[in-house]
Parts: C-alpha cells; structure tokens; sequence
C-alpha cells in the first residue's frame, strides 16, 4: 500500500511540475519544453536526494575509510592536499565522531575521479560541501593522493585546542628592524616565491592560508604593482620555511603589517617543498560594487512559489521554502517573501575581468537558459545585530558581461549565444533586481533593524587590484509592508 502511495505521490508531482513548466514556457517550442521538464524531472529524482553526501570506502569499518562526495550525479574522491583534521571532523560529524585525517590513499587508490582538492575547513561547517575548496572537479591529484578519515568516538580535545592556540597567537606586526623582502627563482623579477630576511638567513613563508590579500600586499610592498598569481608552489625552488600563518587585509603597505603565527622555527603543514610565491603585474582588472545603485533599487516583491520553480532548482530560495515543498500538499499557491536589488559591478582598473573556468568547463543552466562561469560570483547576506546571519545567503553564479559602459567604450563581452564573457574595463555588469535569483528570500526574517551585505568576487578567486571594493556594508530596516536599505559602505569581503 505505501508503495503504491509513493507512486501516485510521484505521478502527481510530475504532474504539476510538467504543468508548471508548461506555464511557464508558453514561448518555447514544444521540444525545448519536453528537455526542460525532462531536465527538472531527473534533477528532481536524483540529484536532490544524492548531493552533498558522503561515503567512506575501503576502510575496515563503515567510520573509516576514503572520503567519497556525490555532485552532479557521480561520486568523485578528495585530493588530500590541505587535508586535516577540520576536515575529518566534518565527515565524521554525521556518525556524532570526530574525525582524523589520512593521505596518501592510506585505504586504496582513488576509484572515482577527484571531485575536490585544496580543502579547507574551519570544523564546524555542516557538510564538506560547505567548506572552501578550489572549485567542484579541478584538481590535478593522483589516484594515490586521495584523502581520507577515521572517525573515533566522543570529541577530540587536541583538535578543538589546536584552534584555540592558533588564534591566540596571531601576532600584530613584525618586529621589522632588521627584515626585508624579495622574490626568489622567477623567470624575471616580478615573480619567485617569497624570501625574507630575519636574525641574519633569508628564509621562505609556509604557505598555509596564502591567498590574494597576502600576494598583493607583497606586490605593493616591493612596488611591482598587484598580484595576478597567489601561488602555492615547489617551482621556485625551496628554502627553510621561517615565518608561518601571515593573515594581511590586502591593503597594506608592507608585508611586515600583517599579522602572522610564528616567526623563526617555525611549525608548517603544508605539504614538503611547497612554499608561499607571487607574480606580480602592473594591469589587473579591478570591480567596484556600486553602493548607491542597491540603496536605490532594493524593495521587497511577494512571490508565489510556482514562480520560482528555475529559483528553486538553482537553490536561490532559503531552507524552509524546501521543507514547504516536502510537507505541503499545494505549495505551489505558497509565497515568498524576497528582498530585491540590483547590484552593478564597474571595472575600473586596466584589464579585463574575465571569469575564473575556462570556456569548455562553463555550466549551461537549462532553467535560466544561458551559461555560467563563474561558481560564486556573488553572495548576499542578511545579519541580526549580532551578527548572526538570519536569511540564508546563497550564492550566486552569474554569466558576465558587458552591460553599459562608459562614453566611447564599446561593449565586447555578451553571455548570448555561448559569448564570451567577462567585462571590459569602464564598462559595468548589471544584475537588475528584477532578474531571476537577483534577491534575498526574507520570508521568515521578522521586521526589524538588520544588516545587509553584498559581495562581488567573494573568494577573491579572480585576481583584482583591490578587494577593498567589492563589498558592501549596509542597514536594512524591514517592516511589514516595505523595506530601505541605507548606509552602505565599501570594503573588503566579509569571508
Ligand atoms: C548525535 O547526537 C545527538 C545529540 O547528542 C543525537 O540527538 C543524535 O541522534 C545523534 N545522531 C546519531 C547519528 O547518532
Ligand atoms: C596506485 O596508483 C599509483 C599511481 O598513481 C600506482 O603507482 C600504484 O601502483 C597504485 N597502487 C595500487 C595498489 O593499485
Ligand atoms: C564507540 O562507541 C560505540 C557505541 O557506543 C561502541 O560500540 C564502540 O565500541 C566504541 N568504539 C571505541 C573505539 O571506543
Ligand atoms: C585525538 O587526535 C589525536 C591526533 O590528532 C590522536 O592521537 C588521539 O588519539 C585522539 N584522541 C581521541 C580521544 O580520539
Ligand atoms: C640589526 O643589524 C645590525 C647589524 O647587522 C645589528 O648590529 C643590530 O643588533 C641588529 N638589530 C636587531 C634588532 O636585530
Ligand atoms: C577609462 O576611463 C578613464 C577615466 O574616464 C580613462 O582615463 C581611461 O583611459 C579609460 N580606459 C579605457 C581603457 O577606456
Ligand atoms: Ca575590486
């Protein structure tokens, strides 16, 4: 009897997908709508229920094993560059175990391709899905780098104290009497891995955390300019690592400004040989989120849940909207509450910003019809006032392009027709609120004073002249019937 519940449930809710779908297609032709409900329907059945797991495999036991995670319909393994036991614990967390990290295939050769590399988790994410990675299947690992765990009973004290100490220690400048800087092994003097000279050695930086923010500092202090490259590398040649966990802002003026872990003798996990490097050039690309145009555009819209069908499958809705569509009957008839804006980006440095995936690797996405580039070009975020965030921010994947320019600029980049993408210098890409997914679902923040933060290239993964730009700070003030945003200041990403 349950099983013929369940298929009549299915049979219905195919249904009333094919007739959304329906609906909403009255302009396409009746193939492309068939491809468009056949993609939602498989979508709907397999991903969803699949996406974001985890299995442990090969290992004598179901808590012990390589970690395997399911995206885009196959597993795929995890490189073990960067791998600790954050990470471990991550996995572990669905068995209540803490977990410990193994490398090296420690329980056999990787059987699937690798789906994640460079992982880095703080330990409290609630799946590895949610922690930083270099981007879903790049990864240059081999079968015998995959990554693995243990998972063992009750909390591991060592763990949560190796975070503890870690914070404590970070340093606020370098005692720079004495110290200085250069490049070292590059094909010319604007690139090499970092040097520095302390107590009478040149000694290299442990590359654990060295992002953009530290390789732009290090150009701005030997005044080559910015960082196109963070890198971390054995192609420069190695030296004994002598200054661990360097945290800068991005905006400093010397690298000696920046905070850091140890100096010296230091401890450093990254993997043998490999230390902290930078190319540097004088033309880079550089985003400015335009502030004034959020405060001008940002309302609330109320919208009916068989509306947002593409929304929903490209998870631009919060949480509950989800469970609305598991536990109601006529969820469709549901509304949403969103917050809409528009958000421009302005190039205003002296190169072109161009999307982080090559061509070939771009994401078509059925539902909105046009292809991606870039897998978080932008996130939003509503927070209380203790920062707590209260409407799940989602992030954003964008086709760029040039939307309008400056006077005597002409336009180059469009998303039409498989283009190419990116935005040309003084021209600006608009995302108008009106577009789908352009919005924050605040369905189920109650009114009140709130923060409301907006970041453009998040993760710094295309490289800028400045990221003290690209994110905007703002009050957001809800009531029932209207929302204001006001107050937005400029600065660097929030994560
Ligand atoms: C994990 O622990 C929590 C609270 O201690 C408990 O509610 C939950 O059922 C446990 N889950 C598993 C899978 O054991
Ligand atoms: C694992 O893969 C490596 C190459 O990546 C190979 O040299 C090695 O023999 C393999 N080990 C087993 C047990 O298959
Ligand atoms: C871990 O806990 C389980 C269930 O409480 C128990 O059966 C098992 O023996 C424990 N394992 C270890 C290594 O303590
Ligand atoms: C905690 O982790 C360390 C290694 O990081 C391990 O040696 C130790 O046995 C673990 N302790 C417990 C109680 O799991
Ligand atoms: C700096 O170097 C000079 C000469 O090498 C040395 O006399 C002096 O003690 C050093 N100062 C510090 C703080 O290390
Ligand atoms: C962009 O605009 C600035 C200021 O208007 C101008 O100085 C610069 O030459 C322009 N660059 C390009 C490539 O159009
Ligand atoms: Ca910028």
């Amino acid at each position: 009897m349950v099983q013929v519940k369940r298929i009549v449930n299915s049979i219905v809710l195919v249904f009333l997908l094919i007739r959304t779908v329906v609906v909403f297609s009255r302009d396409l032709s009746e193939k492309d709508r068939n491809s468009r409900a056949k993609y939602i329907q498989k979508l709907i059945n397999k991903q969803k229920k699949y996406e974001g797991r985890i299995k442990l495999s090969g290992g004598p036991n179901r808590y012990e094993g390589n970690v395997y995670i399911y995206h885009a319909g196959r597993w795929g393994a995890v490189c073990d560059d960067s791998w600790d036991n954050q990470a471990a614990t991550v996995v572990c967390k669905k068995y209540n175990k803490t977990g410990i990290a193994t490398v090296g295939s420690k329980y056999g050769n990787a059987t699937e391709k690798f789906w994640l590399d460079d992982v880095i988790c703080q330990g409290d994410e609630s799946s590895l899905s949610r922690c930083a990675f270099k981007r879903w299947g790049a990864s240059d690992c081999k079968k015998d780098e995959a990554a693995g765990v243990k998972c063992l009973n009750g909390t591991n004290s060592s763990n949560l104290m190796r975070r503890k100490t870690r914070g404590k220690k970070l340093h606020e400048v370098l005692d720079i009497r004495n110290a200085s800087m250069r490049l070292v092994g590059g094909r010319d003097f604007r690139e090499g891995r970092v040097e520095i000279y302390h107590n009478g050695i040149w000694g290299s930086i442990c590359p654990e955390s060295w992002s953009f923010y530290e390789a732009t500092t290090v150009c701005q202090h030997l005044d080559l300019g910015y960082a196109e490259e963070a890198l971390i590398t054995f192609k420069y040649g190695f030296s004994n690592i002598i200054l661990s966990g360097v945290h800068c802002e991005g905006n400093e003026k010397s690298l000696f400004q920046c905070r850091h872990w140890e100096f010296g003798n230091v401890m450093c996990k990254s993997e043998k040989g490999h230390v902290a490097a930078v190319v540097c050039t004088q033309k880079l690309a550089d985003l400015i989120l335009d502030t004034t145009t959020i405060e001008r555009t940002a309302h609330l819209q109320d919208a009916m849940m068989y509306m947002l069908q593409c929304a929903m499958e490209e998870n631009c809705l919060s949480r509950s909207a989800y469970e609305l569509k598991k536990n109601t009957r006529d969820w469709q008839y549901e509304t949403r509450r969103l917050l809409r804006f528009t958000a421009s980006s302005f190039n205003g440095g002296n190169a072109e910003f161009r999307p982080y995936l090559p061509k070939h690797l771009w994401q078509w996405h059925m539902c909105h019809m046009h292809y991606h580039s870039m897998e978080v070009f932008a996130i939003f975020d509503v927070l209380d006032e203790n920062g707590v965030k209260v409407a799940e921010g989602h992030k954003a994947s964008f086709c760029l392009e040039d939307n309008t320019c400056l006077p005597g600029v002409d336009k180059k980049y469009s998303c039409k027709n498989y283009g190419d993408q990116g935005i040309s210098v003084n021209c600006s890409d608009v995302y108008m609120y009106n577009i789908d997914c352009q919005w924050v679902d605040v369905t189920d923040v109650q009114p009140g004073d709130y923060t409301f933060k907006v970041a453009v290239n998040p993760h710094a993964r295309v490289a800028e002249q400045s990221y003290h730009n690209n994110a905007a700070t703002c009050r957001l003030r809800l009531t029932d019937s209207y929302a204001t945003v006001y107050d937005c200041q400029l600065g660097r990403p929030f994560i």
